[in-house]
């Protein structure tokens, strides 16, 4: 039965068949398969490379030298960008270069899905032409690889030499099970009859990347929360915080999709931009829970269908959805038995962040995050450092950022310190040795100010790929790319930053106070882990919250409500009585 792996078989065969051997590698997860094809396989000579900026100048040098076509490989996501500048060069230089482009499976684009930019759309100087394999499902769809695949390599020496793009479309799951709802699907806008409702659902709304908000639009969504009785799902790229939030990423990544369904809304409301929270996506995204409505709030009225559940597109800014809902609606009160919030707010406070972990980005995000003082700005590199940061609790009034848009580790550490000129706060970045290599000339920037905070994991390349794959040295070689970097000292130091270094919890424990507190210099606090202990520190505080019982939850969830309906003195008694025997 042909599948979509049959793309890779075809290019590593009409790679051979072409005689196209050399091949320039960047790190990165959606071209994981790709790379395991190729990188044992003694027809080809690869070359690791960090930054695809580099690795395609890197790839004109081989060529230069020994007059063949060179292939490069790149994950999806911001790194096909990367590619553009020595592209162009290549182009006007008229070089034989094929850009083997790893993308996300075709539905994915402009559904604010993460890692899934555009890939196809490649300024008209940068490749000769781009070709998009089809995404294999049937024999069709291999006559069709193969003839594509083929036009490309063929197009690298049509009328002249150049550059070549071939995007090649990955999923790294598939879905299985019956055949999906037809939902039709309604856009509301300003002055439309909105005819919809509310009353009896259970609520939950998500807000995805958001700036900080004005103290109005909160207590508006605090109301609206208030009257149905919903859910706040949050994380730190949210910037909201009530009492009504749940930040529960934690519980999402161990709960079994069994127990979730008591959790699960009947409406999902989106704000804001992407979330970058994979947990989260991973459970609303399920088929079994199809009957979950997801309904976009967003002024520019597109069809995003993240969640594969959406059905209605309020084309609209927040504070008129909300609006709309607090005065107009003819809601009337739940469902009449325990509170949807609390369940969630319960299953929420089982949670136990208190666990005891190795040095790693982990522990130090554990120890570090209530020493971050109120006010600050936080950047956090995508992925890896995004997710762990998200299992402990800032302070409030913490605003945090992350480049969730297009998923690059090229700029993180340039976007933190562009908003370092533009407040007086203190501005940490938390990031990875790879993408503080990627965006290491940032340190640079001439006048760099002193409330510029780097946090930097030293963990030997991008640990983001070895989670739960075992970290053996196949891994290491071209896809978590280990061994390019060694440390910021002489570079940190060059750039006028002070610099400190920590190899175990005490070391870092004892800097921890001089990095969050006032300084006359832009501070670098790098922590050296090993990968051994990235991965036990995760799994661990994931282990321990895996007993986590549903029913208890829910239990939970309905006292707190009887609690506030008749008071706490009056739970007393109807549990005493409850708990009688006969
Ligand atoms: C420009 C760009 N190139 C490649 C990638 C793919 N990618 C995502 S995470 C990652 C590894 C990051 O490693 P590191 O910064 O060391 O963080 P860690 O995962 O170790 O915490 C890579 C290469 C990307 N997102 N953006």
């Amino acid at each position: 039965m042909p599948s979509n792996r049959d793309n890779i078989q075809i290019l590593v065969e009409l790679l051979k068949k072409h005689d196209i051997s050399r091949l320039v590698i960047n790190p990165g997860g959606t071209n994981i398969a790709f790379v395991r094809a190729v990188q044992d396989d003694p027809f080809f000579t690869c070359y690791s490379v960090v930054d695809e900026r580099s690795a395609v100048y890197f790839a004109i040098g081989l060529y230069l030298q020994t007059g063949k076509t060179i292939a490069l490989c790149c994950t999806s996501a911001q790194a096909t960008r990367n590619y553009i500048p020595g592209l162009t060069e290549a182009f006007y230089k008229r070089v034989p270069l094929l850009a083997i482009t790893m993308m996300k499976h075709p539905r994915f684009t402009y559904q604010e899905y993460m890692q899934a930019p555009d890939q196809s759309s490649l300024p008209a100087d940068s490749v000769k032409k781009s070709f998009v394999l089809p995404y294999i499902s049937d024999v069709n769809d291999v006559f069709h690889a193969i003839r594509v695949a083929n036009q490309a390599i063929l197009e690298l020496s049509r009328n002249g030499m150049g550059p070549v793009q071939l995007c090649v479309p990955w999923l790294d799951y598939s879905i299985e099970g019956a055949r999906p709802l037809v939902r039709s699907m309604h856009r509301y806008s300003i002055g439309d009859d909105w005819n919809v409702s509310l009353s009896g659902k259970k609520v939950m709304l998500v807000i995805g990347e958001h700036r900080p908000f004005a103290e109005e639009d909160r207590e508006l969504i605090n109301e609206f929360s208030d009257k149905f009785d919903a859910v706040i799902y949050t994380n730190h790229l949210s910037n909201f915080s009530s009492d009504r939030c749940v930040s529960s990423n934690l519980l999402l990544s161990v709960i079994e999709k069994e127990k979730f369904k008591d959790l699960a809304p009947d409406v999902l409301i989106s704000i804001g931009g992407q979330t970058g929270d994979y947990p989260f996506y991973r459970m609303l995204s399920r088929p079994e829970f199809e009957g979950i409505e997801h309904w976009r709030v967003a002024p520019d009225g597109n069809v995003v269908d993240t969640y594969d559940k959406l059905v209605n597109v309020f084309q609209c800014d927040d504070w008129y959805f909300f609006k709309h809902f607090v005065s107009d609606s003819d809601y009337s009160s739940g469902k009449g038995g325990a509170s949807y919030l609390d369940g969630w707010l319960a299953a929420e406070a089982n949670l136990n962040r208190a666990v005891s972990v190795p040095f790693s980005n982990v522990s130090i995000a554990q120890y570090l995050s209530p020493l971050i003082p109120g006010g600050s700005v936080v950047q956090f590199s995508i992925l890896n450092s995004l997710r762990v940061w998200d299992l402990f609790e800032l302070d409030e009034s913490v605003s945090c950022f992350s480049n969730v848009g297009a998923f690059g580790i090229d700029g993180g550490m340039s976007t933190l310190i562009g908003q370092s000129f533009a407040t007086d706060a203190l501005c940490f970045m938390v990031v990875g040795d790879l993408a503080f290599l990627y965006d290491i000339n940032s340190l640079s920037i001439r006048g760099i100010r002193s409330n510029v905070r780097i946090l930097l994991i030293n963990n030997g390349g991008g640990f983001e790929f070895k989670l739960g794959t075992g970290h053996d040295k196949e891994t290491d070689r071209y896809i978590a790319a280990a061994g390019h970097f060694k440390t910021a000292r002489g570079w940190a130091e060059d750039c006028g930053f002070e610099y400190l270094s920590a190899k175990s919890e005490e070391e870092f424990e004892a800097f921890a106070k001089r990095f969050v507190g006032e300084s006359d210099y832009p501070i670098i606090l790098e922590a050296f882990v090993t990968d051994d202990n990235e991965a036990l520190a995760y799994e661990k505080i994931l282990r321990e919250n895996q007993d986590l019982k549903p029913s208890d939850v829910i239990i939970k969830g309905v006292k707190r409500s009887i609690k506030r309906t008749v008071g706490a003195e009056g739970a007393r008694k109807l549990s005493s009585f409850l708990n009688r025997k006969a």
